[in-house]
């Protein structure tokens, strides 16, 4: 019958007396527990309105973009748009019903990567403006990723200075690929070299398949969350990593939620792949697979409530690298919170996971 929760706690109260080392130099026991969700999605009317004409225009996106129609053209008073649209009212009663502190918001995928560029530079811009807006009402209560449009890489560095430097913004979020290309490509890359002199740590977050993955998933719905998020956005990661661009950019933070994407599942072959002769051959990788993960990579829980990969995680990263997530609205607050205080690892841990990591990785004043 499963571990007895006594057993698994066992070890708790003992290494409470320690404190974990975190970049914040706050205590590690708040009074109440404190709790920073870091993947946590949003509308504006705007950007409604921005993907309803695009799919009014393109029926077409909506073919494999899952519920994406569904989201963007059904009445906005159903579930899921009501919770995008809504901040401060029917959120803040579910933060404060559960306990959460705060949430990290971002623009909900795909963001603005789906429209024309010069729109979507316009909405990034805007959706900033009113997530900044939505943080000063609210102090302590949300911290927020700034949009960018990848399609216009000048534009998009640019935003993300604009998003530190006047906005106070945490990071920024970049929904996978962009018109079937991954950050790789070096016509990106001024976008990591904004991102890694301003310390804004970049969000890889999920979309459906690129058109290069998505054709071993048109069937049985596996381009959706439930495979081919995950697929896209784990090879997005490797793909830049194999791409040397954490030898341009040492400085870069990349997050991945959904526990990592899986991607720290693979570091022991990753690295026995890389040697010299064995598989892969010439690489522009400077280091080992692990070193640029244990060094430019943080993960999050994300809609992975499951203690033995968090474990996992806590082991091969360290617990310093590992943040809570919710993934609200598409998955449940109560659950997320349930996993995380019921998770079998010290105070001082679930302290670092809950919120420490975050407020340092994503430098958020509480
Ligand atoms: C779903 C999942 C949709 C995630 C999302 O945005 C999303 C879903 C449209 O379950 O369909 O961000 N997610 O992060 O796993
Ligand atoms: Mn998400």
């Amino acid at each position: 019958m499963g571990l007895d929760r006594r057993t698994l706690l066992g070890g708790a109260s003992a290494a409470a007396a320690t404190t974990l080392v975190n970049g914040t130099g706050r205590a590690a026991r708040p009074k109440g527990q404190i709790r920073i969700a870091t993947e946590e999605a949003f509308s504006t009317r705007e950007h409604m309105r921005a993907m309803k004409a695009l799919v009014d225009s393109r029926p077409e996106v909506t073919r494999f973009d899952y519920k994406l129609y569904r989201l963007i053209t059904a009445d906005l008073d159903a579930d899921t748009p009501k919770r995008l649209l809504d901040l401060e009212k029917i959120r803040l009663a579910e933060m404060d019903e559960y306990g959460v502190t705060m949430h990290l918001l971002s623009l909900t995928s795909p963001g603005v990567q789906l429209l024309a560029p010069d729109v979507a530079v316009g909405v990034a811009r805007s959706t900033n403006d009113e997530l900044a807006e939505v943080i000063a009402r609210n102090p302590g209560r949300f911290a927020g990723l700034a949009t960018i449009a990848p399609q216009n890489p000048a534009a998009a560095a640019k935003e993300i200075e604009r998003a530190k430097n006047k906005l106070k913004l945490n990071g920024v979020i970049i929904n996978s690929h962009t018109n079937n290309e991954y950050l790789d490509d070096k016509k990106y890359w001024p976008i990591l070299e904004a991102a890694e002199a301003l310390d804004m740590p970049i969000y890889i977050h999920p979309r459906s398949p690129s058109d290069q993955m998505r054709l071993a998933m048109e069937d049985y719905n596996m381009g959706s969350a439930f495979w081919g998020y995950g697929m896209d956005t784990s090879t997005h990661f490797v793909r830049l990593m194999a791409s040397g661009a954490f030898d341009r950019f040492p400085a870069l933070t990349v997050v991945l939620g959904h526990m990592g994407e899986a991607v720290h599942f693979w570091i022991w072959r990753l690295d026995y792949m890389s040697a010299p002769g064995v598989q892969r051959g010439e690489s522009p990788m400077k280091l080992l697979p692990s070193e640029y993960i244990r060094r430019n990579l943080r993960i999050t829980t994300s809609g992975q409530e499951n203690p033995a990969a968090l474990k996992y995680s806590m082991d091969v990263l360290g617990p310093w690298n590992v943040m809570w997530a919710i993934d609200y609205p598409y998955q449940g607050t109560a659950s997320a919170v349930q996993f995380m205080d019921n998770a079998p690892i010290t105070q001082p841990e679930r302290d670092a996971i809950y919120w420490q990591n975050a407020a340092r990785v994503f430098n958020i004043k509480l």
